[in-house]
């Protein structure tokens, strides 16, 4: 599904803005059809953003269940004899979609976006009435997963297997999108790089009668390739390719008939040989974050100014790459990399696929995969997320790598079986960039199954956190022997994906004791130090970026407080260490 562009022949308008909104705390409203009218007792809701922290009462901000978005939608002038398609860039977890009354669109998975054709609905008509059903609830066989816990007396509660709060909503924009009737549906681009030229390859889905052709148009809008056809191959003679820190954009016109489709195009190649990851046959390293889409009353809503600030501080602080943990970002988010040349891996929302770990309530015994837990239905809505990551993401120069999952527990045979086949659709959709899952403490490399099927090791490890606590000599000692036993049983590339230490901002302590600042910098120190000891070893994804919300644990101080950031963005002591690191010139691997 190709994402939002305006051109000569589309029209886009957002629906963002408040939106009536209500909450369904006794699920009747699809009985009662709350599609046919004004919702019942509306409130204003902002879109894009979470409803959860907008909310005053407690046992409304827990609410478990279904919740009602709706607004009156103009219809463009313009629409009369084009196409109209209704958009949702996500609704966090499931939603179903009405206009006027009329379902047209149902989907599962928060993070993708999902769209459907309304042109009948909408013709002849001044203005619509869209509605919108979201569904916040999470079980065993959703991606990520969950369980509802229901007890006597009491509303249903939502637990989650994952570390950041279970936000939900309309997180992203909703458009009215107008193309021609006959359009470009989509295209998938391919870049290659030989001997001073750049490759193109493309391949245009179409819709309708009409001539396709594509042309290139380098960074100043000059033509520097054009063909005919739905699929070929551009060539360009001395190619700007794109690099990481230093992005270079073409953009791709892809017509059909009447309809334009301009793509941004970076020319660049990515593959992982031995224990090395390549970008246009150069080794990189990788220094930064995991992230999470969090920030205060907000929640996961995307915002620009949060994504800009949180782009301006990853320069600021000498990142050149992260991890979309644990969930697909915005598509902005990613267009900003391409723009930035920020290097990401995009992953899937499949985090908490360890039932050992953080449940809280007792399944099968809590071994995760089987029967009466993750099982094959699990296993295809996370098919369907992975199809959904690859067919939004795959053209974006800034995307290095897919993750399929978050600490799955891959110590049990099980997980093979289970991970196989979404390793192999990830290559079938994708054969050009590495595939991943970050690794759990306690799968080593003696026990881990899925391992094997990943082309670049990514590990989470919180040696002087979790493990070793307080105890930074033990830390080091044990992190590096890991690291030297994943580079015995791998010739890959590693990266520590996840490491770090909470610190809440402003507590310090002169012996550097945990919670501390000064421990959350002294860990680190210790941690890249080892890092720069062990040959494969490609670099490091601190985690995390900036507080978070989580749910409320013993271990969590009002959320999580790893952040080298504070929930607001400003650094702690760490940051600036971090800085003087990365901005330095830190050389590992
Ligand atoms: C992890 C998880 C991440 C958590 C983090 C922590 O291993 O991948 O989601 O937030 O640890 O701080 O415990």
């Amino acid at each position: 599904m190709l994402a939002p562009r305006e051109s000569t022949s589309r029209e886009h308008r957002r629906l963002d803005g408040l939106w009536d909104f209500a909450l369904d705390r006794d699920g009747r409203g699809r009985a009662e059809h709350w599609e046919r009218g004004p919702l019942p007792g509306a409130r204003p809701m902002p879109v894009p953003a979470s409803w959860n922290d907008l909310v005053t009462d407690r046992d409304e901000r827990e609410h478990a269940g279904e919740v009602w978005y709706q607004r009156e939608v103009r219809v463009p002038r313009a629409s009369a004899g084009r196409r109209t398609v209704l958009r949702l860039d996500a609704a966090t977890h499931a939603a179903t979609v009405w206009v006027d009354g009329t379902e047209v669109a149902r989907h599962e998975g928060g993070y993708t976006p999902f769209e459907a054709e309304v042109t009948g609905l909408v013709h002849g008509r001044e203005t619509v009435r869209v509605t919108v059903c979201v569904d916040n609830r999470l079980s065993l066989h959703t991606i990520p997963p969950g369980v509802l816990v229901e007890e006597e007396g009491r509303p249903p509660r939502q637990v989650w297997f994952h570390d950041f709060e279970n936000y939900s909503g309309l997180h992203r924009p909703v458009w009215l999108l107008t193309t021609p009737t006959a359009y470009v549906a989509d295209v998938v681009v391919r870049t290659g790089l030989a001997g001073g030229a750049g490759t193109v390859a493309y391949d245009v889905t179409t819709v309708g009668e009409g001539r396709t052709s594509v042309r290139l148009l380098d960074a100043d809008g000059a033509q520097v390739a054009a063909q005919e056809g739905a699929s070929g191959e551009l060539v360009v003679p001395g190619a700007v390719p794109w690099r990481p820190g230093a992005a270079y954009l073409y953009t791709l016109e892809v017509r059909h008939g009447e309809d334009v489709y301009p793509l941004a195009v970076g020319i660049r190649t990515v593959r992982v040989e031995g224990a090395r990851l390549l970008v246009n046959d150069e080794p990189v390293e990788l220094h930064g974050f995991g992230m999470h889409e969090d920030v205060a009353l907000r929640g996961k809503g995307h915002d620009d100014a949060r994504m800009v600030r949180d782009f301006a501080l990853l320069r600021w602080i000498g990142a050149n790459s992260f991890r979309t943990s644990h969930y697909p970002y915005a598509e902005e988010v990613l267009d900003l990399a391409d723009r930035e040349g920020v290097l990401v891996i995009s992953e899937t929302a499949a985090v908490g696929l360890h039932l050992s770990l953080m449940t809280g309530v007792t399944i099968r015994g809590e071994s995760t995969f089987g029967p009466g837990a993750i099982d094959e239905v699990t296993q295809r809505a996370h098919l369907q997320a992975v199809r959904e990551l690859v067919e939004r993401d795959r053209n974006h120069p800034c995307v290095i790598a897919w993750s399929i999952a978050n600490e799955p527990d891959t110590r049990v045979p099980e997980a093979r079986d289970y991970f196989a086949p979404l390793f192999a659709e990830a290559r079938r959709l994708d054969p050009t960039r590495p595939v991943t899952f970050a690794n759990v403490a306690g799968a080593g490399p003696d026990v881990c199954t899925v391992s094997g099927l990943a082309d670049l090791l990514c590990l989470n490890r919180y040696y002087g956190w979790y493990v070793d606590q307080g105890d930074l000599a033990a830390a080091e000692a044990h992190l590096e022997a890991e690291l030297r036993a994943w580079r015995a049983a791998y010739d890959k590339p590693v990266l520590l994906s996840e490491l770090g230490a909470d610190a809440v901002a402003g507590l310090h302590s002169l012996h550097a004791r945990m919670w501390s600042e000064e421990y959350q910098r002294e860990l680190l120190a210790m941690t890249l130090r080892v890092l720069r000891r062990v040959d494969g070893v490609i670099g490091e994804h601190v985690w995390n970026f900036a507080d978070f919300a989580t749910a409320q644990q013993f271990h969590r101080v009002v959320g999580n407080r790893k952040g080298v950031f504070t929930r607001d963005r400003e650094p702690k002591q760490v940051a600036h260490w971090l800085r003087e690191q990365w901005r330095g010139g830190y050389s590992g691997g």
